[in-house]
C-alpha cells in the first residue's frame, strides 16, 4: 500500500503505508531518545483538571494544556524551553503534505507516546493562527506501533463520525475544508505493529504551521 491516497473526506487523505519499515525503525528510535532526554515526556493537565491519557513532549514551539496556546516554553508544565524542531523532522512533515497534494512548512511538531490503554477524546485542533486556519494549510501526522482505531467526524462535536484504522507507518493528512473536523482516537490494539519496532505502544507525530 506505500504510496496509496485514500480520500476519507475532501482534503483528508489517509496514506497507508507512507514509512517503510526502516523509517519507521529509526523514526521510533529518534522519538524515544528525544522522549526520554532533557526535558522529555510529560503528561498534559487540560483546562478542567483532568490528566491525558497520553505522554507529549512538542518541538518547536509548546502547546500549553491549560490555555489551549502555543508558547515558547512549557509554563503548565516545568518551565523548560520547547526543545527545537530538528530540520529532517519538518522536512518529513512537509514531505507528507506534498504526498498528499498540498503544501506546508511546520513550525512545530507534536509528539504523542500512547501506552496500551491510551486514548485521546473527540476534538478539533485550532489553536494555530487563524490566517493559518482559513486558508487550510493542513496538519499532517504519522503513526508508528500499535494500531489506533482513529475517528474523524464533522465541523460539529455531534456530527457522525467515520472510523479509520490508523497502522504503523501511516500518514494521515488533513487540510482545507477538514482542517477543523473533529478526531480522536477511540482506542489502541495492543501487540499490533511490527515486532522488529519493540515498541509497546503508539507514537504519533503530528506537524503544524502556524504555532506562534
Ligand atoms: C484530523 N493526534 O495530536 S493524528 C493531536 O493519533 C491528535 O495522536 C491523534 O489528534 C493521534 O491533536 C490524531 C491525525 C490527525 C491530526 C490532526 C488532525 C487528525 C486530524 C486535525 C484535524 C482533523
Ligand atoms: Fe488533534
Amino acid at each position: 500500500m506505500a504510496g496509496s491516497r485514500v480520500e476519507i473526506f475532501p482534503d483528508a487523505l489517509h496514506l497507508p503505508g507512507f514509512l517503510s519499515l526502516a523509517e519507521q525503525c529509526a523514526l521510533s528510535a529518534r522519538c524515544l531518545a528525544i522522549g526520554t532526554g532533557f526535558p522529555g515526556w510529560y503528561v498534559p493537565t487540560v483546562r478542567g483538571g483532568g490528566k491525558m491519557r497520553v505522554q507529549m513532549i512538542c518541538l518547536g514551539r509548546h502547546w500549553n494544556a491549560r490555555t489551549y496556546g502555543y508558547e515558547a516554553t512549557r509554563r503548565d508544565h516545568d518551565g523548560q524551553p520547547a526543545p527545537v524542531l530538528p530540520a529532517d523532522l519538518s522536512a518529513l512533515g512537509s514531505r507528507m503534505a506534498v504526498a498528499a497534494g498540498m503544501q506546508m512548512s511546520p513550525d512545530v511538531c507534536i509528539l504523542n507516546y500512547y501506552g496500551a490503554d491510551g486514548k485521546m477524546g473527540l476534538h478539533q485542533d485550532k489553536d494555530e493562527r487563524p490566517e493559518t486556519l482559513a486558508a487550510g494549510v493542513p496538519i499532517v501526522s504519522v503513526s508508528i506501533g500499535y494500531t489506533a482505531r482513529f475517528i474523524v467526524g464533522g465541523l460539529k462535536r455531534r456530527d457522525p463520525t467515520t472510523a479509520v484504522s490508523l497502522v504503523s507507518g501511516d500518514g494521515f493528512v488533513l487540510g482545507g475544508t477538514s482542517r477543523l473536523r473533529y478526531h480522536g482516537v477511540a482506542a489502541l490494539v495492543p501487540g499490533t505493529g511490527p515486532s522488529e519496532l519493540r515498541l509497546n505502544g503508539r507514537l504519533n507525530l503530528t506537524f503544524r504551521e502556524g504555532a506562534t
